[in-house]
């Protein structure tokens, strides 16, 4: 697959797609966010891939938001329509994901860029990572998510200081609050991405996707949670992956899922 901002690359189960706008800052315009749908449904279907991860080029920036350039003269209906199209064919698109997303966030994670890192199901930092949603100094606010998701990473009172004051945090502050699982030195960002991915995708896949919905479930109105675990838990009961994993612990051998 040829990308214009996007570089894909896909080894041992585990796709890196890496947002490829450095001199941008690896912003988010309308073409990116189409070709990371593209590819992101064609590797929903390949087989091969059992785990993703995200992140951008450069040392210095994952994604510093959307292209401010590419909205900046625009209507209420096509700031409404930016951010609906964004939002399901992106974000509510990375976070109901089959497989896993891990965000390996290696710098600037602004605006849309935090909110495409928070639809992940991980996050990963580097030590020189920088994270705000500063769209209120530009006269917007968060429209990909960001009010949503923050709340539920870091609870609703560190939310609205993040969204209202616009200050950006450290990979530190980031860690403690809980926005990001992990932080690590840059240059081992990818490293430490890749050995989690790799724990992930020797798990059972089919249970795997049956934990996404579960987990998501919890978060979205008018689901029951209890009910979406007890449905999917049902569920693995017929899959060849619970037959593999549950024989193989009683035979006493590692699972080929
Ligand atoms: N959009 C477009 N271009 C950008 C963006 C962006 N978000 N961020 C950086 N760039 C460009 C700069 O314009 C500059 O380009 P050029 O060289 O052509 O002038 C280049 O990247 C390098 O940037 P800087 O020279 O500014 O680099 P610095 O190291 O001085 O500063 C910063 C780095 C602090 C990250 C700075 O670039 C910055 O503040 N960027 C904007 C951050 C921001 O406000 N992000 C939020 C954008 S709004 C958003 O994401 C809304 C999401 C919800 C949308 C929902 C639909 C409407």
């Amino acid at each position: 697959m040829e990308f214009n901002n996007l570089l894909l690359d896909i080894e041992d189960h585990i796709a890196l797609l890496t947002i490829n706008r450095p001199k941008q800052l690896n912003a988010l315009n309308k073409e990116t966010i189409a070709e990371l749908h593209q590819a992101l449904e064609a590797l929903q279907s390949n087989d091969e891939v059992r785990v993703l991860i995200i992140t951008g080029s450069g040392e210095k920036s994952f994604v510093a938001g959307a292209d401010i350039k590419e909205f900046a003269d625009f209507s209420v209906t096509e700031g409404t329509e930016l951010a609906a199209q964004g939002q399901a064919t992106l974000f509510d698109y990375i976070e109901n994901f089959s497989k896993p997303v891990i965000a390996a966030v290696n710098g600037f994670a602004l605006g849309g860029g935090l909110e495409l890192a928070m639809s992940a199901h991980i996050r990963i930092a580097s030590s020189n990572a920088k994270l705000g949603l500063p769209e209120v100094t530009l006269g917007l606010i968060p429209g990909y998510g960001g009010t949503q998701r923050l709340a539920q990473l870091v609870g609703k009172g560190r939310a609205f200081e993040m969204v209202l004051s616009a200050q950006m945090i450290d990979a530190q502050r980031a860690y403690d609050t809980g926005l990001v699982n992990h932080t690590v030195e840059q240059e081992e960002l990818l490293t430490s991405a890749r050995k989690l991915a790799s724990k992930i995708a020797f798990n059972s896949p089919m249970a795997i996707n049956s934990a996404i919905k579960s987990l998501n479930a919890g978060y979205k109105d008018g689901m029951n949670g209890f009910q979406v675990e007890i449905e999917e838990f049902g569920k693995c009961f017929g899959t060849k992956d619970f037959t593999e994993g549950t024989g193989a612990f009683l035979n006493k051998r590692k699972p080929q899922f």
